[in-house]
């Protein structure tokens, strides 16, 4: 297949390159260069006799087959990465003296990993979860990691709770169930005892935790970092990646079935948008917050629980990124890249969130287990491009062969190389942060506040949006068993909006409670006064944030979106053609779906090439779905698994057109029960409508309303 991809002259593909190698045309050998006679049978002592010890080429490849894997990652196990590039847009020197972050004509090469956090590695893509959001940049300077979820807040405010909260959410320790999934009892007990949790926790109940694509996805670095510029002068900083797609979902049911149909929706969608030269782009955006503003808001800026409104302080699209590449080796590459919120170039540093703070020790000490050994930034993919030279020598699987006669620093035999760097040679000085302070072990009250921006985040949300949230919590709950633990989050519930817990509840079938349990047992010292410990409630900044709802994104393209056409015998030749050239026209993917694979004869006995089956396909894999006119329509309409595909693509709120006889064909469908299709019969549902306004319908992603108004049961 031809591809559009962009060849990437950086040094890092040179780098990785050195270790690139193809078998084609060369002869099987061992790992010592040894060419192989027979790869099919061992050596036995005869025909039908033991197989000999002395075996060297079955043991070596035996013995390679038994260590090929490792140990998956703890969290992020399931992931999907792809290469690219950033460009800056105006060099932003008043801010920080980052390289990469001045040069507005240069391209950082980037490596970016996506990824689930509960699941194993092989788990469904489609699990309601947070997604993990990494970014490798190879910049000049050395390498900078921004570690970010797609969601700009986090359960926990201390890593001392990360372990705690992990082990919560992972499967139950007896039986291992279930996987990649955070309706259990263990999850929701902690979350039950948590009241710091309950902002992600609308997060992770809304249909950011459902991604459409990894390609829709916001991202965020969370914590509040610093940035510094060559005078010193240091700011405060949010991440922020935006999507150039929008940020887009899909609904519970639909995410079920795809986990079922395909659990690799979302790694096959972003391998195949980047083989089709459909290269996904974000824009990379910072909040500035200026120091003497540290202050300014009733929630602490170090304290990743919080948020601070789009609407207070505007993010600035400073830059884009655009993935271009897919990995080689899915091992060599998404599998073994090592990534650490620590990794920082000059310009760029940490703020005391008491979160990243830990994760500044987790990422090393994780990848020393994961990879085996010190020296995983030699793995190609974790290369710097900046030289790297220091006096750290030795340790399992070294690659680099240093020439140098000294190991240490200072000397005098190689000249006092490698030199310290002077701030103004690029060595990285830490900012020069005042502190006068007590050691203590405890939590500061400015991080006391965990429900105003719960409340604000379920406030944004458009009522579509509410309700998902609602069915996520009453599902949740639901799979819960112990009826403490889903009453005492219900009474968590209670801080956070009225209808909200009112909803639940009902779902339930259990009483509104009338406020939280206590005592609310959130990390309480052992020897303290638990009454010191009472979360307050602030009036927040703003009461609506319209940036929180996805109603709000961008909505005005098709581009890379999938369309199903359901054809068979018979079908128009224009019909087809008019509308399959049309979306293509505006970048979308148009699939032929029969009943069989194979070929269809149209009606002017032309052969159609099926693209795929009611067998093969299901409507949860698409955006949309178009019945073109013809006399394949009577025939759909007694295929159960056609009407099924229309009622499911309804039922999630897609947008479908049926032209000619496929409007008689919806009247078997729940589209319109009643078969009275010459009305409005739903949002969304064009009869006979032109090419443009499908495609004006399919830009608007899905018709929530519709749902609110109208169940299928399909
Ligand atoms: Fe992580 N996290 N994390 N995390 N995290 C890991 O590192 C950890 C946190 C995030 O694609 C691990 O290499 C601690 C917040 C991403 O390879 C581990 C704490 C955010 C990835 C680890 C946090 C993240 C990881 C597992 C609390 C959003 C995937 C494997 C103190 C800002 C990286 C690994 C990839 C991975 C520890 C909290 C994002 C164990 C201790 C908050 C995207 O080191």
């Amino acid at each position: 297949m031809a591809k559009k991809q962009k060849p990437i002259a950086n040094e890092k593909l040179t780098d990785l390159e050195q270790n690139r190698t193809s078998s084609e045309g060369q002869f099987l050998t061992t790992n010592q260069g040894l060419k192989i006679n027979d790869n099919n049978n061992s050596l036995k002592a005869g025909e039908r006799g033991a197989t000999l010890l002395e075996d060297f080429i079955l043991r070596e490849k035996i013995t390679h087959f038994d260590h090929e894997r490792i140990p998956e990652r703890i969290v992020h196990a399931r992931g999907s990465a792809a290469h690219g590039v950033f460009k800056l847009y105006e060099p932003m020197a008043k801010y920080t003296k980052a390289g990469f972050l001045n040069d507005n004509t240069k391209e950082t090469p980037v490596f970016v990993r996506f990824s689930t956090v509960a699941g194993s590695r092989g788990s469904s893509d489609l699990a309601r979860d947070v997604r993990g959001f990494s970014v490798k940049f190879y910049t000049d300077e050395g390498i900078y990691d921004l570690v970010g979820n797609n969601m700009p807040v986090f359960f926990i405010q201390d890593a001392m709770k990360f372990p705690d909260l992990i082990h919560a959410v992972k499967p139950e320790p007896h039986n291992e169930i279930p996987q990649a999934a955070s309706a259990h009892d263990t999850f929701w007990d902690f979350i039950s005892l948590m009241p710091e949790s309950m902002h992600m926790i609308m997060w992770a109940m809304s249909d950011r935790a459902l991604p459409r694509s990894l390609r829709m996805m916001e991202g965020f670095g969370v914590h509040t970092f610093r940035l510094t510029n060559n005078k010193n002068k240091s700011c405060f900083v949010k991440f922020h990646w935006k999507p150039l797609l929008g940020v887009h979902s899909v609904c519970w049911d639909e995410a079920q079935k795809i986990s079922g149909k395909d659990p690799d929706f979302h790694r096959r969608d972003l391998w195949e948008a980047i083989e089709s030269g459909n290269f996904p782009e974000w824009e990379l955006g910072f909040q500035i917050i200026p120091e003497e503003d540290e202050h300014k808001y009733p929630f602490d800026l170090l304290d990743p629980t919080k948020l601070i409104p789009e609407e207070i302080v505007p993010v600035m699209r400073v830059g884009k990124m655009t993935l271009n590449r897919n990995p080689s080796n899915f091992f060599a590459e998404t599998e073994q890249v090592a990534f650490h919120p620590g990794h920082l170039v000059p310009g760029i540093d940490f703020s005391n969130d008491p979160l990243l703070q830990g994760r500044l020790f987790s990422y090393t000490d994780t990848q020393l287990s994961r990879l085996g050994s010190p020296n995983f930034h030699e793995i190609p993919i974790n290369r710097s491009i900046s030289p790297i030279n220091n006096n750290q020598r030795d340790g399992h699987m070294r690659q680099t062969i240093n020439v140098d006669k000294t190991s240490y620093h200072p000397n005098s035999i190689s000249g006092g190389c490698p030199f310290q760097a002077k701030a103004a040679e690029g060595g990285f000085t830490s900012y020069a942060e005042r502190i006068d302070a007590v050691k203590v072990r405890n939590r500061s009250k400015s991080f006391f506040d965990h429900f105003s921006q719960a409340t604000l985040f379920f406030n944004s949300q458009s009522p579509a949006e509410q309700k998902h949230i609602v069915d996520a919590l009453t599902f949740e709950l639901g799979k819960v068993e112990r009826g403490y633990i889903r009453e005492r989050v219900l009474g968590m519930l209670t801080q956070i909006d009225k209808n909200l817990v009112t909803q639940v509840a009902d779902g339930l079938g259990l009483p509104v409670p009338k406020g939280p349990q206590t005592p609310m047992n959130f990390g309480v010292p052992a020897d303290a006064n638990e009454k010191d410990y009472e979360p307050v409630k602030t009036k927040p900044v703003i009461d609506k944030s319209p940036a929180l709802s996805m109603k709000d994104t961008i909505k005005n393209s098709i581009k890379t979106r999938k369309i199903a056409f359901l054809i068979g015998k018979g079908v128009d030749d224009n019909s087809v053609a008019k509308m399959k050239t049309a979306l293509e026209k505006e970048g979308a993917t148009v699939k032929l779906i029969a009943p069989k694979l194979g070929a269809v004869k149209t009606a002017k006995e032309q052969q159609l090439t099926v693209g795929g089956s009611f067998l093969t396909d299901a409507s949860v894999c698409y955006d949309a779905v178009f019945i073109p006119a013809g006399k394949h329509c009577k025939a759909l309409a007694q295929e159960p698994d056609a009407i099924h595909f229309i009622n499911e693509a309804f039922r999630h709120c897609k947008a479908i057109a049926a032209d000619g006889e496929a409007v008689d064909l919806l009247q078997y469908t729940y589209v319109n029960p009643n078969g009275q299709h010459e009305k409005v019969i739903a949002e969304g549902v064009l009869l006979n409508k032109q090419p443009r306004d499908f495609i004006n319908a399919i830009a608007k992603h899905r018709f929530w309303e519709r749902e609110l108004a109208r169940k299928v049961p399909a």
